[in-house]
């Protein structure tokens, strides 16, 4: 029997990385959309026709209720969510209703439609926020640092608790930053990424930054989806740390994607106190041994491979793009 998954949050960059992953392996792929004036479906353009979309938002039970009744899927992954952390300073209550009751809200649409759905939290490190130890697994205590973070604290016991409370097969996956060429342009990674091929192809000159010195373990988005359906694949419901286990300052980031575009980024990077944040979470690096042992999952892609493929598919589409505008 062909599997069914639904996934919210498929227009960001873990949802159509999941989308792509899940359709190779032969599931019938749906995913929820919330609704908007002009579509922001960029990253699954090259899915569209193999995927079944539903308008549904995180703020409208019934919408949720509706799709999950109509799809009845075997899997759900909630991807979605507002996941930037600064924005979640400046909108702290939306920031709550979407990433911490927008859980809620899809543990009740399958409690009430069909416990048996098995359900995916995307909980976070942001949890971890100023560590208690290092490096961090999944005794560790939580000591979230922003909005964002005490969200995620949020979701991912109300993820617990309904496991524990209607026996639903739900596993809270508290994965490490990772990223890919479609990350958001808003993230580290991205915004370096972006202004490296910008700065190589003479269209900008200057990169301003935040915090340069804060530290986190990086890894590569295709091979956390894994680990998320791996999660799914189990005998019994858990939550496990996703990470590679290694971490790297911004600097580091920064030098080594402009070094990759033959740059010198002292030439091009400042730092500016505005971008510092309120509360920062100056270091996280993970412990997954329990993903390895139980999972049999490990991280393929280092840190450097990582920023190299990011370097490298911008420098290709702002040619593409510099090229398209020329007369
Ligand atoms: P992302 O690119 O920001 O994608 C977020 C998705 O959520 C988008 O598809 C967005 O839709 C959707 N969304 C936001 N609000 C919604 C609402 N009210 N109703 C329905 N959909 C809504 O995030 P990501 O990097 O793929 O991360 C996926 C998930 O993992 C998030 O929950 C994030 O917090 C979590 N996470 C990410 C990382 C990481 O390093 N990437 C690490 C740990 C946890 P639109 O396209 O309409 O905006
Ligand atoms: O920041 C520093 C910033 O925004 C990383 C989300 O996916 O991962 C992500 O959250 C670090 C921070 O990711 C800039 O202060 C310096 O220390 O790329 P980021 P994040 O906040 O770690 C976690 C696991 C999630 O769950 C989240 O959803 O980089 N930094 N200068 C900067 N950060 C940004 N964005 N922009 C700067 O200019």
């Amino acid at each position: 029997m062909t599997r069914k998954v639904l996934i919210t949050g498929v227009t960001g960059q873990d949802g159509a990385c999941l989308a792509q992953f899940l359709l190779e392996k032969g599931y019938e792929v749906h995913g929820m959309v919330r609704h908007s004036s002009s579509a922001n479906l960029e990253r699954i353009e090259k899915l569209r026709d193999r995927i079944e979309l539903h308008q549904a938002d995180l703020l409208d039970q019934l919408s949720i209720i509706t799709t999950i009744q109509k799809v009845r899927p075997h899997e759900v992954y909630n991807f979605a969510a507002q996941s930037f952390v600064p924005t979640s300073w400046s909108q702290p209550l939306l920031t709550g209703e979407f990433t911490a009751l927008g859980v809620t809200r899809m543990l009740e649409a399958i409690r009430l439609i069909d416990p048996s759905i098995r359900f995916y939290q995307a909980s976070s490190s942001e949890m971890f926020g100023n560590v208690r130890e290092e490096p961090q697994n999944e005794q560790t205590p939580f000591w979230p640092r922003s909005p964002y973070g005490v969200a995620k604290v949020y979701g991912h016991w109300i993820t617990v608790n309904y496991r524990e409370s209607y026996d639903i097969f739900a596993c809270s996956g508290i994965m490490f930053n990772h990223e890919s060429p479609l990350r958001g342009m808003e993230f580290v990674s991205r915004k370096v990424t972006d202004a490296v091929a910008r700065i190589k192809l003479g269209l900008q000159d200057k990169l301003v930054l935040g915090n340069l010195d804060a530290m986190r373990d990086w890894g590569y988005a295709g091979d956390y989806i894994e680990a998320a359906w791996l999660m799914l694949q189990q005998d019994r419901p858990d939550d496990y740390v996703v990470a590679t286990g290694i971490k790297h300052s911004v600097r580091d980031l920064v030098e080594l994607a402009f070094g990759h575009a033959g740059l010198d980024c002292r030439d091009h990077v400042e730092s500016d106190q505005k971008l510092f944040r309120p509360a920062e979470v100056n270091t996280l690096c993970g412990d997954a041994s329990k993903a390895r042992r139980v999972l049999g999952w490990a991280p393929k892609v280092s840190f450097a491979e990582l920023i190299r493929m990011m370097v490298d598919a911008d420098l290709e589409r702002v040619r593409r793009e510099k090229a398209a505008r020329q007369p």
